[in-house]
């Protein structure tokens, strides 16, 4: 008899959250291996789709996708009191779980989702329920929170943890072998309108704030025919809009992005392509630009962090003022709507004193594009994240918080004025 696996997304705990773009692809590519070989069941706490988040209006995803998860009001941790926001839990309520555990269970194993370092009480709650009413059950942690804090998340009590991309000991625990030309799991979702794909893996820049270069190394395409039958998969189940969870996106698009996208329009699939990870405008050639938005690219996030050249030259210079000049004009020539075009800066990085934030903010409103502020999460093994412990106790999770990191080095009042002005220099465009 094959082996009953339960997946799990978990709730977020957190200041704030947006559906932009979520999903568990890492736990849906480890299904996906497996795909044929267990029995599978999902329960994502995110499902924009589930009946109970279907039926409220407010929480209606938009044209591309997007949208609020439900959520409710709970007491700040003690170590995030001083924080003056409103600490919630988003996500389907936890007696869904429960009930679903009870229908649905026992389970042999339970693989459990892990995204950011700060989310780990989600993580928490599904272990406490998990281990109430299927306490056979054997729990696997994997993904980023799991990677970069690892003798913390041992500390929830999990049965296994897959720590970064070797997934060996993942089989081996399992006893299954699997199958890794297989796409993920989508069809573990009974309706779907959002997808995700990653065409590579790892970055060739070395960002002092980021985790990447660590994890997953240097850049490596991922093999063309299993992403195209991903997308086949995808169109099938009816998604209209997919994210790109890749690194660098862009990085040797002559050889990855462009013939995906070549394809796309060979094999005519209307998609609407979305790039919430931030790209480098450095790679936007004229031609690049054009394929995309034939291809169906409909939003552009472009990772800009700073106008400084200083700051760049400090922290990995993956971009300059000039690129973010010369993509934008190759995007709009495309047909590109300058709407649908935002660029990233960091909020609350620790060399914010030659980051020129604010000159940087009207550098990229006077380019006519959308700025949004990336409120910065020091990250445990990374040259700046080490550099936060001056400020926090970087092995409590907790204080990675995006919110709450910018506040306790700026303040409350300096990160509310900066956040203003960003809306109102995205608000003068509208005019
Ligand atoms: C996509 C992405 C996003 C998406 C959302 C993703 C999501 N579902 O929540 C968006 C664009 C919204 C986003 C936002 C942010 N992100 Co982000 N993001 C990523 C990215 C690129 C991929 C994450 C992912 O889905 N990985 C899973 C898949 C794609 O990886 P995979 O290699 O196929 O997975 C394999 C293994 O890892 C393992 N595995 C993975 N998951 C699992 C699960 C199980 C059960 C098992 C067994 C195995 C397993 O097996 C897989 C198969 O081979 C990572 C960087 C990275 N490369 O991982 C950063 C990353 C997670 N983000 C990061 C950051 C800093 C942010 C932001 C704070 C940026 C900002 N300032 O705004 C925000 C925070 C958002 C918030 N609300 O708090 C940091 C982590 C920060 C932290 N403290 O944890 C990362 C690591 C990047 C970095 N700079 O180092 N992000
Ligand atoms: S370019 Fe992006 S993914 Fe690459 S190291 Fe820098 S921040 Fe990380």
């Amino acid at each position: 008899m094959s082996a009953k696996i339960l997946l799990v997304n978990p709730p977020i705990y957190d200041f704030a959250a947006y559906d932009f773009w979520l999903k568990p692809y890492g736990l849906l590519s480890v299904a996906g291996y497996l795909r044929g070989k267990a029995e599978f069941k999902l329960f994502d706490y995110l499902d924009p789709l589930h009946r109970l988040v279907a039926k409220q209006k407010q929480l209606q995803s938009d044209q591309w996708g997007r949208g609020r998860f439900c959520c409710e009001r709970i007491p700040n941790p003690t170590c995030l009191h001083h924080i003056p926001r409103y600490f919630r839990r988003f996500g389907l309520p936890r007696n869904m779980f429960e009930a679903f555990l009870r229908q649905h269970g026992p389970f042999d194993f339970v693989l459990v989702q892990t995204m950011m370092t700060y989310w780990y009480q989600g993580v928490e709650e599904v272990i406490e329920d998990i281990r109430k009413i299927c306490p056979n059950a054997k729990i696997v942690l994997g993904g980023n929170y799991v990677t970069l804090c690892s003798t913390h998340a041992q500390g929830l009590g999990p049965d296994f943890l897959v720590q970064g991309v070797n997934l060996e000991p993942l089989w081996q625990f399992l006893q299954i072998g699997p199958d890794s030309k297989q796409p993920a799991l989508w069809q573990a979702y009974d309706k779907l309108n959002v997808g995700v794909l990653r065409l590579s893996n790892g970055c060739p820049f070395d960002c002092t704030y980021c985790s990447v270069p660590a994890v997953y190394g240097k850049f490596k395409a991922r093999p063309l025919e299993r992403s195209l039958a991903e997308l086949n998969l995808l169109a099938k189940r009816g998604v209209e809009n997919i994210a790109f969870y890749d690194d660098a996106l862009l990085f040797n698009a002559e050889e990855v992005l462009m013939p995906f996208l070549e394809e796309v329009l060979k094999r005519d699939i209307r998609m609407n392509f979305h790039s919430p990870n931030g790209l480098n405008a450095r790679f936007v050639t004229r031609e690049l630009a054009e394929l995309m938005v034939r291809a169906g690219f409909k939003t552009f996030y472009l990772g800009f962090e700073s106008a400084s050249s200083q700051w760049h030259r400090r922290t990995g210079s993956k971009v300059s003022s000039d690129e973010l000049v010369r993509a934008l004009a190759h995007l709009v020539a495309a047909g590109a709507n300058p709407q649908n075009i935002t660029a990233y800066q960091l909020l609350g990085h620790p060399y914010i004193n030659i980051q020129e934030l604010e000159g940087s903010m009207r550098f990229a409103n006077s380019l006519g594009i959308r700025g949004m502020l990336a409120d910065f999460s020091p990250i445990p093994q990374t040259g700046d994240g080490e550099e936060c412990r001056k400020w926090v106790d970087m092995d409590e999770p907790l204080f990675h918080n995006k919110t709450a990191f910018p506040i306790i080095l700026l303040g409350f009042d300096e990160v509310n004025r900066l956040k203003d002005l960003q809306r109102r220099l995205n608000r003068s465009l509208a005019q």
